[in-house]
């Protein structure tokens, strides 16, 4: 209670603002009927509660009842009530609340509508704007800016059954804000890395060719934001959906995404990973959003390359001495000791033992073009 009495100055100062006749604006200044919400901007450092109204210019005496939807980030603001407004209120009036979903920031579908149930069947009755279709009031639940958005569900509707207002049309939208100056947002995915797992089993399975990709995603704005990191990889020139999380993510904060990705049956060669960051609301700089690189699918045995090649450690495409003098180095040198080469792992059991070295042997003198049933990193 002692929090509430502590809200009360505020959401009276705003309560009062939107009851006062003088200051409900009669015309918004728009041509045709809108639906909108009033105040279009909140800004409060200290507000603990908001509420707006979801209001219509509408002059007409024939309006039957609304339906409407919000989205609003809900790291910022937590739905709280909804309440029918001043238009609705002839006849018998049917107000059905919408549900919210404070993780996703929605409120669901919200309406009213006016009935005379006198008659068989009902027959709708005539409201009369402007006025307030329904109040909203949400808890401040983070610091930062929120769009408050109408759905393209959001209707005025009339007794003839047609629609005075349609969304996603003639609809103008909220802002909340508790932090000064406005905060600058900023997402970015810096940095692809890949590993291998490593299994307690001796023989090959199915995960002998799991590849983890980890993608570092950084917040380098001024407060937390939410947002889907999405990683693919592109075969024959498609786009293929490896992991896609949504994350929260605070200012300065780096946070890894992990997908798994099995290349049982990839060809040998290069596969290009995409990762993408969502854009955030606000976002100027998107283009550290999306980061690119490649996978080497490399065949069974193919260690490195050759000295005179630009990056020796890195597989040619062929098993030859190379492979075989730095497969020998670690021979025997199992997980986790420091000498533990996973390249030299074929079956990612942690030991590189004499099944790896048939491995080696089995593809010794081969090279891609012997693409082999076991391709792997
Ligand atoms: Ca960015
Ligand atoms: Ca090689
Ligand atoms: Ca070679
Ligand atoms: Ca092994």
């Amino acid at each position: 209670m002692t929090q509430r009495k502590l809200i009360m100055p505020i959401l009276l100062v705003l309560t009062l603002s939107i009851l006062s006749p003088a200051l409900i604006p009669t015309s918004t200044g728009y041509n045709s009927p809108v639906i909108y919400i009033y105040p279009d901007s909140i800004i409060a450092v200290n507000a603990t509660q908001i509420s707006i109204d979801v209001m219509t210019n509408y002059t007409g005496n024939d309006i039957w009842g609304y339906e409407f939807t919000l989205t609003y980030n809900p790291l910022i603001l937590s739905g709280d009530s909804v309440t029918n407004g001043n238009v609705t209120t002839q006849g018998d009036v049917t107000f059905i609340a919408g549900t919210f979903d404070n993780n996703e920031g929605k409120l669901t579908l919200t309406s009213a509508y006016s009935l005379d149930q006198t008659t068989t069947p009902p027959t709708p009755v005539n409201n009369t704007g402007p006025g307030i279709l329904a109040t909203v009031t949400f808890n401040v639940t983070g610091t930062g800016e929120t769009p408050i958005t109408l759905g393209p569900e959001t209707k005025l509707k009339s007794v003839d059954g047609s629609n005075i207002v349609d969304g996603p049309f003639n609809l103008v939208h909220g802002y909340f804000r508790n932090i000064e100056p406005a905060p600058t947002h900023d997402v970015a995915v810096t940095g692809v890395t890949f590993h291998h797992e490593i299994t307690a089993t001796s023989t090959y399975n199915e995960t002998q060719s799991l590849i983890y990709i980890e993608a570092t995603t950084v917040n380098e704005g001024d407060v937390t934001e939410r947002f889907t990191v999405e990683i693919y990889y592109r075969l024959a020139g498609w786009l293929e959906l490896v992991k896609a999380e949504t994350i929260n993510v605070a200012a300065g904060d780096t946070v890894v995404v992990t997908g798994g990705l099995n290349t049982t049956g990839f060809p040998v060669g290069y596969l290009t990973i995409i990762v993408e960051a969502s854009e955030v609301y606000n976002e100027t700089e998107t283009i550290n959003n999306t980061y690119s690189t490649t996978l080497l699918i490399k065949m069974v045995g193919d260690v490195q390359g050759d000295p005179e090649d630009p990056d020796p450690t890195i597989g040619d495409g062929d098993v030859d001495k190379y492979d075989f003098g730095t497969f020998a180095y670690h021979f025997g040198k199992n997980y986790p000791n420091t000498d533990y080469n996973p390249e030299c792992d074929f079956n990612r059991d942690g030991k590189i033992d004499k099944y790896d070295f048939g491995d080696l042997a089995y593809w010794y003198g081969k090279s891609i073009s012997a693409t082999p049933p076991y391709p792997i990193l």
